[in-house]
């Protein structure tokens, strides 16, 4: 197994380029495409940080019809899991792509015509890319608050650490006839838990680097990783562990993110680019079941969560498991308690499988190969003297973010195709409109009966399962105005049922009268996605 491993290994050196390097300031990065964006993009500070920290969103829209406070808003988010640096740059990325795509069309000579531009003269974007800055800048998952795990009344006091000076946490193993691992005979390079079904015993104990700095006989047992934002916020929160915080958005992050979108009624969908995943595959359906929050997505919301994750799949390509995690998520907050579709990837993963038929390697073993190829997140086994344990060995997989080991040239593909992927989504939406608006005389007396067919052409209905429940949004309304005639029969103004996507319609009806020559006006509003109007003169 070995050889094949290296073979493959050989294969792969083409593939694989060593790994990319992520950008070292965020904020600094979003105030230079602000300062190139003519305007579009215009930066605020929505809160700050437990650290104190500026947590910034980028708001990005051209002039147009409408003011952007009352078109349909998109939210984009990411920096939640410290550990994901590839969100934020695909956040950033998301800007320099509207900036520049606009800026082109500018140049034109014809940029009301062009896509990007006319984008963002119907819609608004608000981007915040960094939600937990502290967890970026201190290289820990969650935020800066000190945490006390093991209850000792200290905080952050023992967490894992580079005990060789290699700049690396790895893991220590060292022979133990308690211990629970072996070393994989088909590959010394990695560790495996020993199969006693089949006769097996375990040789090796292994921990994560560390030492016992606090001397209570514990090593590594408060791990210094703060509060994880991206587990904080309020739908199914898991209380009782410190590291999802005290309450449901308890840290100033959660809340930042909680109030601008409470500030902004009219969100109509959200991209959630952290480490949660709802995309990869099918989604997991949920009942209301009393007051217990739902666990999954209601059954007539499933069919937009399917087409979506399909057109994801199709535009970067990939595949796997999904990762719908609810617990304190920020999408499953958006979609289930706020009442917009939220969409939710990790973006790029380690490969969890490589290779085809009899060469092909997975798990642990496709990880190595690619750590290897990319030149990071693997040291090799070594001696180190221990000053608890005496002599062991240090190595293995490095404790570090996945991001750091995707290929360098990996990027400007993924990035331009999730980039296609919002577009294309964004566009998925309920379009309601009057389809017929007549009049018809009746008899001589001057009265008329007027005619209407609404209908949603869009592919998702008026209003979603999830906004129903959550009376986020109301449906379609529609009225009539009578340009100095007056109503017989009918009213003058009411709401649809929830017009179905693809076609759902609806039909009105009133009789009216009027001098020759009145102007009747329909007009019909979908909040805050917009309606259609249309006029007839008897
Ligand atoms: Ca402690
Ligand atoms: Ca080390
Ligand atoms: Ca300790």
């Amino acid at each position: 197994m070995l050889t094949t491993t290296l073979v493959l290994a050989g294969a792969l050196a083409a593939a694989i380029p060593p790994a990319a390097t992520p950008p070292q300031d965020p904020a600094a990065e979003l105030a230079k495409i602000a300062a190139r964006s003519d305007g579009l993009v215009t930066t605020s500070v929505i809160g700050r940080s437990a650290f104190g920290t500026a947590i910034e969103v980028a708001t990005v829209a051209a002039p147009g019809d409408t003011p952007p406070s009352d078109r349909p808003a998109i939210l984009i988010l990411a920096g939640l899991h410290g550990h994901h640096p590839l969100g934020t740059q695909l956040a950033l990325d998301h800007l320099a792509r509207f900036v520049d795509g606009a800026a082109a069309s500018n140049e034109e000579g014809d940029g009301a015509d062009d896509e990007t531009r006319a984008l963002l003269a119907s819609h608004v974007f608000h981007v915040i890319p960094v939600v937990n800055p502290d967890g970026q800048l201190m290289g820990r998952i969650g935020n800066a608050k000190a945490l006390d795990l093991d209850r000792d009344g200290r905080t952050d006091e023992d967490a894992p650490r580079d005990l060789d000076g290699d700049g690396k946490v790895t893991w220590m193993r060292w022979a133990d006839p308690d211990g629970e691992w072996i070393v994989d005979p088909d590959e010394p390079r990695l560790m495996r838990k020993a199969d006693t079904k089949k006769g097996e015993r375990g040789t090796h104990r292994m921990e994560l680097e560390a030492a016992d700095t606090d001397g209570d006989g514990q090593r590594g047992e408060d791990d210094a990783q703060g509060v994880q934002i991206h587990r904080n916020f309020a739908h199914r929160h898991e209380e009782f562990d410190r590291r999802t915080g005290a309450w449901p958005v308890s840290e100033p992050s959660t809340k930042a993110v909680a109030d601008f979108v409470f500030a902004h009624r009219n969100l109509v969908m959200a991209f959630v680019w952290d480490c949660d995943d709802n995309l990869l595959g099918k989604p997991k359906k949920g009942s209301p079941r009393g007051r217990t929050q739902l666990d999954g997505i209601l059954e007539d919301d499933l069919e937009l969560y399917e087409t979506v994750g399909k057109l994801y799949r199709e535009h970067t390509g990939r595949s796997g498991e999904v990762a719908d995690r609810h617990d304190g998520s920020a999408w499953s907050w958006l979609n289930f308690q706020v009442g917009i579709p939220a969409f939710a990837s990790d973006v790029w993963r380690v490969p969890t499988k490589l290779g085809e038929g009899d060469d092909a390697v997975e798990g642990e073993r496709a990880r190595l190969v690619h750590c290897l190829e990319v030149g990071q997140g693997f040291v090799d086994w070594h001696t180190y003297e221990h000053p608890e344990l005496g002599e062991i060995e240090l190595g293995g997989f490095v404790q570090m973010s996945d991001d750091l080991l995707m290929p360098a040239g990996a990027r400007e593909e993924l990035f331009a195709a999730h980039h296609a992927f919002l577009l294309d989504a964004i566009d998925r939406g309920p379009a309601v409109h009057i389809r017929e608006f007549t009049a018809e005389k009746l008899g001589q007396s001057g009265a008329h009966r007027l005619r209407a067919v609404l209908i949603n052409d869009g592919d998702l209905p008026a209003q979603t399962a999830t906004a129903n429940r959550t009376r986020r949004f109301s449906r379609p309304r529609w009225r009539l105005h009578l340009g100095g005639g007056s109503l017989v029969v009918g009213n003058d103004s009411g709401q649809t049922g929830n017009l179905a996507a693809n076609g759902g319609k609806e039909e009105l009806e009133w009789i009216v009268t009027g001098e020759p020559g009145t102007t009747f006006t329909l007009e019909l509003d979908l909040d805050p996605v917009g309606g259609d109007r249309k006029e007839i003169t008897r």
